[in-house]
């Protein structure tokens, strides 16, 4: 497979600084490599420099750096656009607003093929509010509601194509707020919280999930961001949830998303390297990325979904 690392240095989707060095954490960590050695091609496309926009204020007050999410959203999407049809683009982030372009750029490339787009949010956090309803006023929590056409969003491009919120699975929540929860319980996304994953496990939801893409011959983009993971294991995000997923739950996802065969765009979110222990949440994320691409310990005979 032809790898398309894209770096998205954004740092504007919340206050805390530091997630513009993630692209070059991942590059220090070896990201390449560790693809390359799995018998990929990985083609490092550099950064992308967000667009200059302007912006009407912004009717909520708390809403922050919404020009420069508005910049970026336009370049991201647009790197989407142009990356996708080469291989499979990696948004190396960045905070999780990025996902504003990743995911409105993969949308109208499903949308080209006419084929339906399936987001996998792998997170401890919904980010379903729109810029009307956050209160922290931090952009990182809203893309799940931007790509599914949720009112609000105004001042961001015009989504080429909508993602049905039905498409949508979440998997890892542990932190919704209170509006977030009454839109989602509004809609039909795959909701899976860590209670559902202690008692059942995360193969289960994730099975169902990947048989529904596969029936429906979707593209999938997943969307992995730090804090899906537990604190003890991935210190390195400002906005850490405890009781989060453990190393072989984030393993066991990625090596059932590589069996699938239906990745065809990943974002790597919120990782900021200034809070890291000597690189050890940069390296596990590459160690996952790797899983996703196909490093297994043994071969098993492939399950295939649908
Ligand atoms: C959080 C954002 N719910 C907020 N979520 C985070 O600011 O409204 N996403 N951190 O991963
Ligand atoms: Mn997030
Ligand atoms: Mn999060
Ligand atoms: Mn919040």
């Amino acid at each position: 497979t032809r790898i398309l690392l894209i770096g998205a240095p954004m740092d504007a989707g919340k206050r805390r600084r530091g997630c513009l060095m993630g692209p070059d954490a991942y590059r220090t960590a070896g990201l390449g490599d560790a693809l390359t050695r799995l018998g990929h091609e990985a083609v490092d496309l550099g950064n992308v420099v967000p667009d200059d926009a302007a912006v009407a204020p912004c009717p909520n007050p708390a809403v922050h750096s919404l020009a420069e999410c508005v910049g970026w959203t336009s370049a991201l999407r647009r790197a989407a656009e142009s990356a996708a049809p080469d291989g499979v683009p990696v948004f190396m982030g960045g905070d999780h607003a990025l996902s504003l372009g990743s995911v409105s750029g993969m949308a109208a490339v499903a949308a080209r093929e006419d084929k339906p787009l399936f987001v996998l949010w792998l997170d401890a956090h919904s980010d379903f509010h729109t810029p009307i309803t956050t209160e922290t006023g931090n952009l990182h929590g809203t893309p799940v509601a931007y790509v599914t056409g949720r009112d609000g969003f105004e001042a961001f491009p015009k989504l080429a194509a909508r993602v049905p919120i039905e498409n949508v699975g979440m998997i890892g929540l542990r932190s919704v707020d209170p509006p977030e929860r009454e839109a989602l319980e509004a809609g039909n996304a795959m909701l899976v919280d860590m209670r559902q994953i202690d008692e059942e496990g995360i193969r289960a939801p994730l099975a169902a999930f990947l048989d529904r893409v596969a029936a429906a011959r979707g593209l999938l983009h997943v969307s992995l961001d730090v804090d899906f993971l537990d604190p003890s294991v991935a210190p390195a995000v400002g906005t850490t949830v405890p009781g989060g997923a453990t190393v072989r739950e984030g393993h066991l996802a990625m090596e059932m998303l590589s069996d699938s065969g239906l990745v065809r765009s990943l974002d790597l979110v919120e990782l900021n390297p200034f809070l890291d222990e000597k690189g050890r949440t940069a390296s596990l994320m590459v160690e996952l990325t790797a899983s996703l691409f196909g490093r297994r310990v043994f071969d098993r005979p492939t399950r295939s979904y649908a």
